[in-house]
């Protein structure tokens, strides 16, 4: 398995897991005093996840969730790239990522100096995967089966974990089509993203599948609302549940743990990564 990522002018050492904290700057996350406060917000919320040991911040203007309405690219871009350059200035050691399918924020967000590009769509949207192999940035490949506004009305597979691994393999391949050595990639089952509780479950269980590959496995499982299903819990107490699905992840091999909680998931990974004597 590749276990250094080249984002850019940063490597990212994969030998352990590591945390990518999550950094939403849509409308309801830092909106109270109008886009500036909003952005130094955001800004503020960035640096403690890296204090707390996230070694990778996301940064998305568009929400994924189901059901979620998409987003001009001009009004993504405003609402990202002040808080990639902000960050970038704050933080130069950290890597950089971007949540994003528009190949025009994609090369906006390349210019202000993002390391990784973190695309839902594995980048499949006209003139993403262009933008991105011009960049020397890393890229997450994330499975989805439709898209956020219908994928969880009917997620159906015959065998989940085949086709979301072969769906995950010739997106590598056009990658490299493209000209992007496989030191740039991750990938991603995208738990959550057109599947069941069952989807879920077998993905998880089976994640050694994907993870005995070549490419180092990223997942987003942090407050997730099939981890709402199984514990009840509303999203802001998915805390215990979301750890426990990042533990079980990295002991199957996921190199990336997508997280909100970053102090609590990087607690449980130091353990992980103790148990297996990395
Ligand atoms: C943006 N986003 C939300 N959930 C995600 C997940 O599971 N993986 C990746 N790569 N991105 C996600």
């Amino acid at each position: 398995m590749i276990t250094t990522l080249r984002c850019a002018d940063k490597t990212l050492d994969l030998t352990r897991p590591v945390v990518m904290g999550v950094l939403n700057v849509t409308p309801d996350s830092f909106s109270d005093g109008g886009r500036f406060l909003a952005a130094e917000a955001a800004v503020a919320h960035g640096l403690r996840l890296i204090e707390e040991g996230a070694s990778i911040i996301d940064i998305g203007g568009e929400s994924t969730r189901p059901g979620a309405a998409p987003v001009e690219p001009d009004e993504e871009i405003r609402r990202v790239l002040p808080v990639v350059e902000r960050l970038r200035k704050a933080a130069p050691h950290v890597v950089i990522s971007v949540d994003t399918s528009k190949p025009e924020v994609i090369r906006e967000a390349v210019g202000a100096g993002v390391g990784l590009l973190n695309d839902v769509r594995a980048f499949q949207e006209p003139g993403a995967l262009e933008a991105a192999a011009a960049s020397g940035c890393a890229l997450c490949l994330m499975h989805m089966q439709g898209d956020p506004r219908t994928m969880q009305d009917a997620p159906s597979y015959v065998d989940v974990v085949k086709e979301v691994k072969a769906f995950l393999d010739a997106r590598a391949q056009a990658c490299r089509l493209a000209g992007i050595p496989p030191e740039r990639l991750l990938i991603d089952p995208g738990f959550g993203f057109g599947k069941t509780l069952e989807h879920n479950r077998e993905l998880l269980r089976d994640l050694r599948m994907l993870a005995a590959g070549e490419l180092p496995v990223l997942v987003g499982l942090s407050r997730k609302s099939f981890v709402g299903k199984l514990t009840g819990r509303p999203a802001t107490e998915r805390l215990q549940g979301s750890v426990a699905m990042a533990v079980i992840a990295a002991l199957n091999g996921a190199r990336v743990v997508r997280a909100h909680d970053v102090a609590a998931t990087v607690d449980a990974l130091r353990i992980v990564s103790w148990v297996e004597g990395s």
